[in-house]
């Protein structure tokens, strides 16, 4: 049931114990949005707990209270007045929602939320969780803490792309402002977000051996047989790195992880990636999509690339 900004200010003034959640595989929207909402309703006076179904990346360590996150356990039971389930559709909370006895009041900004919760704030024209929770503090008569505002402003950023995307609005900036001026230090959070391994930038130089343009220069791809991909040490941000590429409207990579097992990545400019990824069984957003296909890498990279240059003839 969809409810309003009061309404879920008025929900969490109510309770007393509160437990946070997010989604698995969690990015810095997640773990940003569900610290800083924690943050703040501790300052409240209230028991908040972040429990999230999956490991937290080392790389969010320097935002205050990561070293709480706690992580849910077969068999466990626990009694809450709340369950906030924050960036996500209760379909992603993994185990939280069999742990945790208390009605789900869920607050994201995804449009494809599957409105499943007891209690749903949605509000798409947001470019982070994080934002709606900065509305829900400013709703609530609140102040910010450091500790909160660096946790807001990491999902803001994060979301955002650093406040470069499409999805970044006057109103993203003027609460990235407001979160600077109650104290975040910016250069802690990209310093600290952008640490790589010597391994990891090792292993995407390896990785860009393979990269070949296709389309007349219009698609960029990276394709990995797994015999290549065991002797990289990690390929991770790939496809971030090749999208950048001039002349490209589209970049994928695929990575035989397994043998006939290829994880497919894909980023556009404007083509609705979505339409090809969803051919395989994937899906994501318009400009950001994936896929797995379970074929042998030659069969796979070239019904790869034949759905890609099918879609870019159809949106011509
Ligand atoms: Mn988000």
């Amino acid at each position: 049931m969809k409810i309003s900004l009061r309404e879920t200010a008025a929900k969490l003034s109510a309770a007393q114990k509160i437990i946070i959640t997010a989604h698995t595989n969690p990015d810095g929207d997640a773990i940003g949005s569900s610290l800083g909402l924690m943050h703040f309703l501790q300052e409240l006076g209230k028991q908040a707990q972040v429990l999230i179904d999956d490991d937290i990346p080392a790389i969010f360590d320097m935002l205050p209270g990561y070293e709480h996150i706690g992580k849910p356990e077969e068999g466990q039971t626990i009694d809450a007045d709340l369950l906030v389930a924050l960036d996500v559709s209760l379909d992603r909370i993994g185990k939280v929602g069999d742990v945790v006895k208390a009605p789900v009041l869920n607050i994201d900004h995804h449009i494809t939320n599957d409105d499943a919760a007891d209690m749903l704030y949605l509000d798409g024209t947001c470019a982070a969780t994080a934002e709606i929770i900065y509305q829900l503090v400013k709703e609530m008569k609140g102040a910010f803490t450091k500790e909160c505002a660096m946790c807001l402003y990491t999902g803001l950023a994060t979301d955002s792309g650093w406040f470069r995307y499409s999805n970044t609005t006057p109103a993203t900036m003027r609460a990235g402002a407001e979160l600077l001026a109650a104290g975040v230090e910016p250069n802690i959070i990209s310093e600290g977000l952008e640490r790589r391994p010597y391994e990891s930038v090792k292993g995407l130089a390896d990785a860009l051996q393979h990269m070949e343009l296709f389309q007349e220069g219009r698609v960029v791809g990276v394709f990995l047989d797994n015999a290549t991909l065991e002797t990289i040490e990690s390929s991770e941000g790939l496809v971030d790195m090749i999208r950048t590429i001039e002349g490209t409207e589209l970049a994928v990579v695929l990575k035989e992880k397994e043998k006939d097992f290829c994880r497919v990545s894909m980023r556009s400019k404007g083509l609705d990636v979505t339409k090809i990824a969803t051919q395989f069984g994937g899906g994501g957003h318009v400009r950001a999509a994936g896929c797995a296909i379970q074929k042998p890498f030659p069969e796979a990279k070239a019904e790869l690339l034949a759905a890609i240059r099918t879609a870019m003839e159809q949106q011509a």
